[in-house]
């Protein structure tokens, strides 16, 4: 940390965080969640429980989209992953004698986020009772028929929306959609409009299908990986083996990010039996950058113009035979970088040209490059153009399609990516509506529908009448509360299939309905027996997961089951054999094979262990592109943005701390970034902090800078923090009140939640 050191005041809960990422600390604060969360013959029981994460015959871990090392046999520890799996078996419950105890107003007004999902786990159906306020008991059957009515009553079926958290399985992902288009709308808000649509739509304009192309095995091989904007420490626990591995055989790691991350500094692998006893640890970033939030089109951009420039100098920098037979595009990417000028790309990205020229230096020299990337580069206005130029990089040394290279997005929720698969998009294809057509006999609809934040708008109008969410916290994690809490209220009805109650269940409109399911880690059982689902992680591979937990309570259902009993009594006409299709999984997924392509043999294949990749035409060079190339893409300029970055405006990004799931708040500690008890911080460097004559510990105003409706967070404690200058960070949801609706990634519509611009003065509190 910079400035005066050692001198600086004592804060509250705020302190270095010396050793490394990983470690005892880890094992530690795993036995700390299975206590917190089990009770005294749980706690016993937990470690087999752990011991199933992720196993041939067990259920994949609800914590991240991160591969397993072939499902071998030994256990991958993972503090994050053991908080995911004890969160959802807890043995803490929310019964009708809560809900009876409690007015809605008062548990909007009452609990923090982090209270209302502590409560336990749901057990039974709920409905609103607006003439008590309050939650009352709701038979299942009665349930069904009430969301039947109120969705035949709409006079357009694209007054309803239906939203997926990608947690969600294969099966209950492609019943979803099937009830949407049957029903007659393509409103498909999903999490993954918050997350990596840039990769989902710029991916596809450069090498032809919008899914990352690298493989463990290719991490096994690279001699060279960059990392841009991701948090593995926390987020993707699991990677850090596979960064370990790659650190300890010298494969220089380079990172980008504004933010000094422990984790990608120094790591000590649990697994690691040496490390352990020793209390030694591994660094892993070879060398760190701390690019200025939102400059990373500019730092790809220069690291581009000196790989050109190496090229023009010795040669055989690229892949000039790919090139030709490969690509299209070259001329004008390289003549766009030969305009661009130094003096932009240094001021846009805050680090200096012989940087970016050392970077493209260890590039040139590598066989093979992997490039990752997370949240740093997707939610951002450049977001899908940040995408592209990953790409162009990686193109240049053609770094797509052989072994120890590729592209490594970091997914977010364990099956966000297969959710897309099967068939959750506002923007299907015709060939897959032509599928849906030629099995089932109805005609789909044909026109786009709503992605998250057009579904945001459409309930602020007042035209979206009903909200039916497959799982997640869909007000929480939008932008702008003071917008999307009251739009919540507006609706005819919102229904929740969910585990755990969030504030999106609680801002109720004119009816609401809790339907409770069962969750990855518990035994889904049905008339055939009990049940397998079907995730696709962050590398493709499609593989089954099945819980043996006793369900949280005995009035759980399946997610399939409940998909399945709303359509059939929503749509008294259908097509589609609903209830037989739950009686029996592998007719849900002999469906999904018969109307999308990749999925042959589906059945017979899952039950192999490790599951099976989906195909990647990229990986053997060839490109679903229309021309059949893959594309260089020229972004003009070097960050887009329709905010002025005026004087004192500084770029507020919003971060997950290690205690967290997104909407979820395990804990309240940040332990690797020194924060503890507390998530009231901005993170700031001491510099911007002088300009603005603010101390350590000082309580600032943080106002958004968009010229549009004012959007303020007060009362929260600045720290001085290795960062960036010119960006200063705070923790999601809490700065969610700071995000404009519309401030979006105008080719994705992904929210910047990274690129805020804003203003900070001192306060005196709220
Ligand atoms: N334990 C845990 N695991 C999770 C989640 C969780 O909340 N908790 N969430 C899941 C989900 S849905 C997702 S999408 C992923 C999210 O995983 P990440 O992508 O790691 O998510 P963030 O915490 O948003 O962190 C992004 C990182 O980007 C950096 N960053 C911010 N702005 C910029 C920028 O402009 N440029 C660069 N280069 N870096 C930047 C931040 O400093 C931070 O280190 O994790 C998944 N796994
Ligand atoms: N400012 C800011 N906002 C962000 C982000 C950011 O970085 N900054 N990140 C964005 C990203 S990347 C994402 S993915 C979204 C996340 O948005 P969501 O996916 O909507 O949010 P989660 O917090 O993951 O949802 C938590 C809820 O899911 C339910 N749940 C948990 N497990 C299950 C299950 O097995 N089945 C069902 N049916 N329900 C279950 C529980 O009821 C729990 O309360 O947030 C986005 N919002
Ligand atoms: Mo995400």
């Amino acid at each position: 940390m910079g400035g005066k050191g050692c001198e600086r005041r004592e804060v509250p809960g705020v302190r270095r965080y010396d050793g490394p990422a990983g470690g005892w600390g880890a094992l530690k604060a795993t036995a700390n969640a299975v206590r917190q969360q089990m009770d005294a013959f749980e706690v016993l029981e937990a470690p087999i429980v752990l011991m199933r994460t992720n196993q041939p015959t067990g259920f994949d871990c609800p914590g991240c989209a991160w591969p397993d090392k072939e499902h071998k046999s030994t256990f991958q520890f993972c503090e994050n992953g053991a908080k995911a799996v004890t969160w959802e078996a807890t043995s803490k419950r929310v019964t009708r004698e809560f809900f009876a105890r409690h007015t809605v107003t008062e548990l909007l007004r009452d609990f923090s986020d982090y209270q209302l999902e502590d409560f336990g786990r749901l057990t039974e159906p709920m409905a609103y009772d607006a003439a008590t306020d309050k939650f009352v008991p709701i038979a299942w059957e009665a349930a069904f028929q009430r969301i039947g009515e109120v969705m035949r009553g709409l006079d357009s079926p694209d007054r309803a929306e239906f939203y997926t958290s990608g947690r969600a399985s294969n099966e209950a992902a492609y019943l979803f959609q099937l009830y949407a288009r049957e029903f007659g709308t393509n409103n498909f808000p999903d999490c993954s409009n918050m997350c990596h649509e840039a990769t989902s739509v710029g991916l596809p304009q450069s090498i032809g299908i919008g899914k990352g192309t690298v493989s463990l095995a290719d991490f096994e091989e690279t001699e060279l990986i960059i990392s841009m904007g991701h948090n593995p420490g926390t987020n993707h626990p699991r990677m850090m083996g596979t960064l370990h591995e790659a650190a300890r055989r010298k494969v220089p790691i380079i990172v980008f990010n504004p933010l000094r991350e422990r984790a990608l500094e120094r790591f000590a692998d649990p697994q690691d039996i040496v490390e352990m006893a020793t209390f030694r640890s591994t660094n892993i970033a070879s060398t760190y950058f701390q690019v200025k939030a939102g400059g990373d089109a500019a730092a790809l951009k220069g690291i581009m113009k000196a790989v050109l420039a190496l090229e023009a100098e010795q040669g055989d920098v690229l892949d000039h035979a790919f090139i030709a037979e490969h690509t299209q595009g070259f001329e004008a990417l390289a003549a766009d970088l030969a305009m661009t000028a130094w003096g932009d790309i240094e001021r846009e990205c805050g680090l200096k040209r012989a940087d970016l020229e050392l970077v493209a230096a260890a590039y040139a020299k590598a066989k093979s490059t992997i490039v990752t990337y997370g949240m740093g580069l997707t939610q951002h206005n450049t977001g899908t153009w940040n995408v592209r130029l990953i790409a162009d990089l990686l193109l240049l040394r053609g770094n797509i399609g052989k072994p120890g290279a590729g592209i490594c997005p970091l997914r977010g929720h364990s099956n966000v990516q297969g959710n897309r698969t099967v068939g959750i998009s506002e923007k299907p294809s015709e060939a897959f509506l032509d599928s849906l057509k030629a099995e089932f006999g109805f005609e789909p609809p044909r026109h786009h529908g709503n992605d998250a934040v057009k579904t945001m708008q459409a309930m602020v109008a007042g035209y979206a009448k009903v909200l039916i969410c497959l799982g997640g916290n869909f007000a929480v994690a939008m932008p702008d509360p003071e917008q999307s809490f009251p739009a919540m209220r507006k609706l005819d009805l919102s229904v929740h299939m969910g585990t755990k109650l969030n504030r999106s269940h609680l801002l109720v409109g004119r009816e609401s309905i809790i339907l409770p399911v069962i969750g990855r880690t518990e035994l889904d059982l049905q008339a055939s027996g009990p049940q397998s689902i079907t995730v696709e992680d962050s590398m493709s591979m499609v593989h089954a997961s099945a819980g043996r937990l006793r369900p949280a309570s005995q009035h759980l259902r399946s997610e399939p089951a409940i998909v399945a009993a709303m359509a059939a009594a929503t749509l008294p006409q259908t097509r589609v054999p609903w209830m037989q299709l739950v009686e029996d999984y592998d007719r849900i997924r002999a469906l999904i094979e018969r109307t999308i392509p990749g999925f042959n043999d589906y059945n017979a294949r899952i039950r192999v262990p490790g599951g099976f990749r989906m195909p990647l035409p990229p990986t053997e060079r060839r490109w679903p592109t229309p021309s059949g190339k893959a594309i260089f893409s020229v972004f003009p300029g070097l960050r887009q943005s329709y905010v002025a970055w005026d004087e004192g405006v500084l770029c507020l990004v919003t971060i997950r701390s290690h205690d967290q799931y997104n909407t979820t708040i395990y804990g309240m500690d940040d332990r690797y970034r020194g924060v503890f008890g507390r998530r009231d911080v901005l993170f700031m460097n001491p510099v911007d902090m002088a300009e603005r004559s603010l101390e350590h510990g000082d309580l600032v105003l943080i106002e958004t800078s968009s010229g549009g409706r004012a959007q303020r967070l007060d009362g929260i404690t600045v720290i001085e923090y290795d960062i960036a200058p010119g960006t200063v960070a705070a923790y999601y949801p809490e700065a969610n009140v700071l995000v404009p609706l519309d401030y979006i990634d105008q080719e994705s519509g992904t929210p910047s939640y990274k690129s805020i611009p804003v203003r900070i003065a001192r306060s005196d509190g709220p």
